[in-house]
């Protein structure tokens, strides 16, 4: 049997470090090379040796609406064929914009850019500018992006600096970000009421420590404790952004950020970032304003076509509610199994959005999700794969449902697994 994954990937560490182009996707949670995979329709991607698969990392979240859609890659296509890219306005980038601002509820406008890294990066330097305030807040477990003053692990104690979380960032940027403990209110208030923060930024559903939904009130007591205190609050909405609802976390929760951070879906699979807010805050970015930020391939047509196509499918079909029906579908059918096959297992679920988590108990925080058995994971992994159900390779990462996927889909997931959580 071939394994030309195994080849490729081989070739690749010759020349990428790690034979990758972002970490997650070396499999090293999981063990084994990667797939490399060759081509996606609809719920289902196919490796290199051409084997297919349910997929459930979806490119990570951007893709809703399935691989290879027919319309936006008609979109796509159409856009392409007049030119690729002008570092000048064009409409599609507009269109997008417009899509952006006419769905989120807190976006009056909205700065467009390539990837979420940049976005937060950049709405935590305009919420440092419009608090003249240099520290921020973020939460242990939450994830923004790569940018040197995120990537911070907590401090020993609540007042304490963040600490670097990877080599390369000095010690004086992660001096100005505090990490506070997700669904804890009280150790927000203790950074809070001690010191000047610009800016508090959260996931509103947290997704990169696997899913972790907000525990009542702490989003509204977010909103309260950084308008107290001249903070602003800034939504990291890259994953929830258009898959919590077609407005995203915010209007599914009804609460309004100060600034709100985009990607992933906005650019239907192509790199769109985005960040955007009340005229007010947003009118201080250069040009207009004296806030720099820039980008070559910002508002790239051809991306914002994919994003534009995107949305405009989202709008008219909205899926949601048949997106959170299959997430219960499968939900319910992997907790069974598991209770089936005695094996202890939670899942968080937001809509079409979960992570299984191997421990006893819930998963309600960092802490708690920090229990589940990694190595009970890798295997479930693995068992999957040689079912042709591709999950993301790491226990603290989110399944992504797309309005591509089946019952059929999740009910043959639901039979995998219980197969595969049978030889745990
Ligand atoms: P990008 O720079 O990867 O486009 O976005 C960074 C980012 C910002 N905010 C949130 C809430 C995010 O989840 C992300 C990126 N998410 C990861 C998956 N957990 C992307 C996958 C990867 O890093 O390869």
């Amino acid at each position: 049997m071939t394994d030309n994954s195994r080849d490729l990937f081989l070739r690749a560490r010759d020349v990428m470090p790690g034979g990758v182009s972002s970490p997650v996707r070396a499999f090293k949670a999981v063990g084994r090379h990667p797939l490399f995979v060759q081509s996606g329709s609809g719920s289902a991607i196919v490796d290199a040796d051409g084997k297919e698969y349910v997929d459930y990392v979806m490119s990570w979240g951007p893709l809703i609406l399935g691989h290879a859609h027919p319309e936006v890659l008609g979109r796509v296509l159409e856009t392409a064929a007049m030119g690729l890219t002008y570092g000048a306005p064009s409409e599609p980038e507009l269109e997008l914009a417009e899509k952006i601002v006419d769905a989120v509820p807190s976006v009056e406008k909205v700065r467009l850019v390539s990837t979420g890294t940049e976005a937060v990066m950049s709405a935590v330097r305009l919420a440092r500018a419009v608090t003249k305030r240099d520290d921020v807040v973020k939460f242990e477990g939450g994830y923004h992006g790569h940018s040197d003053g995120l990537l911070v692990k907590a401090g020993s104690g609540a007042l304490t600096f963040g600490s670097p979380s990877s080599p390369g960032v000095p010690k004086d940027f992660a001096k100005h970000t505090f990490v506070c403990r997700y669904n804890d209110l009280e150790s927000v208030d203790a950074v809070l009421s001690k010191r000047k923060i610009a800016a508090v930024l959260v996931e509103p559903i947290a997704g990169n420590m696997g899913v972790v939904l907000p525990a009542g009130g702490f989003l509204e007591g977010l909103r309260d404790l950084t308008r107290k205190r001249g903070a602003l609050l800034i939504f990291d909405e890259v994953i929830t952004g258009f898959r919590a609802s077609y407005g995203g976390a915010q209007e599914a929760f009804g609460l309004e950020p100060d600034i709100t951070t985009l990607g992933k879906i906005i650019g239907g699979g192509l790199p769109v970032g985005a960040y955007g807010g009340p005229a007010e805050i947003m009118d201080r970015l250069a040009p207009d304003g004296d806030v720099y930020q820039a980008g070559t391939l910002s508002g790239n047509p051809v991306a914002c076509a994919a994003g534009a196509a995107t949305l405009k499918i989202l709008k008219k079909t909205m899926p949601y509610r048949r997106l959170d029906a299959l997430g219960a579908r499968l939900e319910r059918g992997l907790l069974d199994a598991a209770a089936a096959k005695g094996v202890d297992a939670a899942i968080n679920r937001a809509g079409s959005v979960l992570t299984l988590f191997f421990k006893k108990g819930g998963a309600g925080t960092y802490e708690d999700v920090m229990q589940a058995s990694t190595s009970r994971f890798a295997k479930f992994f693995h068992g999957m794969l040689e079912r042709g159900i591709y999950l993301p390779p790491s226990a603290f990462e989110a399944w992504f449902l797309s309005a591509a996927h089946t019952e059929e889909d999740v009910d043959r997931t639901v039979k995998a697994a219980a197969e595969v959580l049978g030889t745990l």
